[in-house]
């Protein structure tokens, strides 16, 4: 068991998701507008489907929470969905109406989703229940628990950021300076520059004409760690590891790489590692970030970016061949309201799922019950050991 954990519940057309994080130091402020502030990220971003246009991500704290501060219990929080009445007659969790069930269910398997190995595994002919928990809508929840540790992350001096680098097969520019970062975090799409993001636009309503969907890669960038946050020791410890992991739990992501990821794997050692060398006040510092920011499982004190890969969403408006499930014979996917595109909406949950990891390290190397002494530890070892990024100002 982490010191830090979250668990969520909630179905996608249920009538919410809730989020249970535990561990959390008391004495973190937590605005319920910066939680909300995340989740209309999340829900931004050209490519979305209608669906995004209805939900308002309705939060309510349940728990852990008083006067604005965390208390050390766990936090309780839920999302309700907007359309919850809608889908009432055929998700209620105690009695549905036959005649809804039926014209929600799902027999045709789309190629790519849950679907199939779902409802094979637990036994679900009609498989509305496998779409509804394998949804992209649990990423909502998964945003609160990500935004907790990211104020308790944020508290320390650590940011995260991130930008969309392609759609489609379109590729934008990557930030590379500070206000870049700054407006590619705010800018809907994740772009740095208005006419990148109107070159991803025009991809995504090509795709949508054409009955398609898109997946794409995005980069997300954590600055103002100390060297040393993870660990060589085992296995389960290496910070690089738990990264992808929890990059690859995203739904439709497919690949992750940390700094020059895969490319590296061409290149002589000599054109990949990192030099070291000293400033003229003896600082340690690095010629290059191509390793980013990771050494032996371990931050270096140089900024951490990982990339992820997105693949197209399975929903696709002219689908796929497929079986009906039902009658065991040939037809055509599933086909419901869904987005084009989720890449934007997904570096955002990315942010969240990376803030987590860097907390639940930064909790096991520096925690405590109480918000000060968490960061009283983790001063003591930065002035040991150094934050190296923020030297370069
Ligand atoms: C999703 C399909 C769409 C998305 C949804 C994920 O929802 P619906 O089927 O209700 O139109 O909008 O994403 C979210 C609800 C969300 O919050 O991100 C799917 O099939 O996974």
């Amino acid at each position: 068991m982490g010191i830090l954990r979250f668990l969520t519940s909630g179905e996608s057309h249920g009538r919410g998701l809730i989020t249970v994080v535990e561990g959390l130091p008391a004495g973190l402020s937590v605005p319920i507008e910066r939680l909300e502030k995340e989740l209309e990220r999340r829900r931004r971003g050209y490519g979305r489907g209608a669906r995004m246009k209805i939900e308002k991500d309705h939060l309510t704290i349940w728990g852990g929470i008083w006067n604005g501060k965390t208390t050390g219990a766990p936090c309780g929080l839920t999302i309700e969905n907007s359309e919850w009445e809608e889908w009432r007659s055929s998700m209620d969790p105690q009695s549905c109406d036959p005649k809804a069930v039926k014209e929600k269910s799902i027999y045709c398997p789309r190629p790519g989703h849950a679907d199939l190995p779902g409802g094979l595994k637990y036994g679900h002919e009609n498989m509305r229940p496998v779409l509804e928990r394998a949804s992209a809508r649990a990423t909502a929840a998964w945003t609160v628990a990500g935004t907790l540790a990211r104020l308790l992350i944020e508290s320390l001096g650590i940011e995260v950021r991130s930008a969309v680098t392609s759609v489609g097969g379109v590729t934008v520019k990557v930030p590379s300076e500070e206000e870049e970062w700054h407006v590619a975090s705010n800018s809907p799409l994740g772009c740095v520059f208005q006419t990148d993001e109107e070159r991803l636009k025009e991809r995504i309503r090509e795709a949508m004409s054409e009955g398609d969907s898109l997946g794409g890669a995005f980069v997300v960038s954590v600055k103002g760690l100390p060297p040393g946050v993870g660990s060589y020791v085992e296995w389960d410890r290496r910070l690089d590891g738990r990264i992808a992991q929890a990059m690859m739990a995203i739904p439709g992501i497919k690949g992750v790489e940390v700094g020059e990821g895969g490319r590296l794997a061409d290149l002589p050692g000599s054109q990949v590692h990192d030099g070291i060398f000293m400033d003229e006040k003896g600082r340690i510092k690095r010629e290059t970030n191509r390793a980013g920011g990771i050494e032996g499982g371990m931050t270096n004190g140089e900024e951490v970016l990982v990339r992820a890969f997105m693949k197209p969403i399975p929903t696709l408006t002219r689908p796929l061949p497929s079986i009906r499930l039902d009658l065991m014979e040939a037809s055509f996917a599933h086909r419901e309201r869904s987005d084009v595109c989720a890449v934007p909406a997904a570096r955002i949950v990315a942010e969240a799922m990376l803030s987590w990891v860097i907390a639940e390290a930064i909790m096991e190397q520096f925690g405590g019950d109480i918000l000060e002494e968490v960061q009283e530890r983790f001063s003591s070892y930065v002035s040991r050991v150094g934050r190296r990024d923020d030297e370069k100002a």
